[in-house]
């Protein structure tokens, strides 16, 4: 596990946000179209370029169950819509796992909502933020800066995503720029018919 550790860490080159080896993931605004609030003016946007909104480099643990497995996230810079540009978001296949986001570099949010949708906060995640995500939440990240947003993800080997109930419901709040800020809305508020 360590080693995989030390792996993922020196496959990432802080300089240009990319990741020099391993399986990534690899998400195109195309992938998101469903998930941003005003599909049309991704459509818009889509007519000129297809831009990568983030990679994941993800590193499967070897020890078994009780170990952890590791995602390194990069999550770029945009905004689409009126919406900074963010990822799918999902909950764990196995609900109570919980997750640590470690912000290596960058500004930007996480979206949690636990699953019946009624506890919805903003937290920070930026170069030197920690998150906590406990079970049972959704959790979507979200860059609010000018610069490639990158984090570990820490969760148990056993979690797994379920992005099935975040692309059937979507999470019930968007974050938003407001005088300048990140701001929490609803979103049908923000958009009626999103
Ligand atoms: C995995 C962890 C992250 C996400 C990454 C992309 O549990 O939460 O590594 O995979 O932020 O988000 P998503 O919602 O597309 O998996
Ligand atoms: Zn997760």
């Amino acid at each position: 596990m360590l080693e995989q550790f030390k792996e993922l860490a020196a496959a990432y080159c802080p300089e240009s946000a990319t990741l020099s080896r391993g399986s990534t993931v690899e998400r195109r605004l195309s992938q998101l179209r469903d998930v941003f609030g005003d599909p049309a003016a991704v459509d818009l946007l889509l007519e000129r370029d297809d831009p990568v909104l983030y990679r994941v480099m993800a590193i499967e643990p070897a020890d078994g169950p009780g170990d952890l497995h590791l995602g390194l996230g990069i999550l770029y810079p945009g905004k689409v819509g009126g919406e900074y540009f963010l990822t799918k978001g999902h909950l764990h296949t196995t609900r109570e796992a919980a997750e640590v986001y470690i912000g290596l570099a960058g500004d930007g949010v996480m979206l949690l909502e636990d699953e019946a949708g009624g506890n919805v906060r903003m937290e920070p995640l930026g170069s030197g933020k920690l998150v906590y995500v406990p079970g049972h939440t959704a959790h979507r990240t979200i860059n609010t800066g000018s610069e490639p947003l990158t984090y570990f993800g820490v969760y148990p080997a056993n979690a797994g995503h379920d992005y099935g109930a975040i692309a059937e419901r979507n999470f019930t709040h968007v974050v938003i720029e407001i005088d300048g800020q990140p701001t929490l809305r609803k979103r049908k508020d923000v958009f009626p018919n999103g």
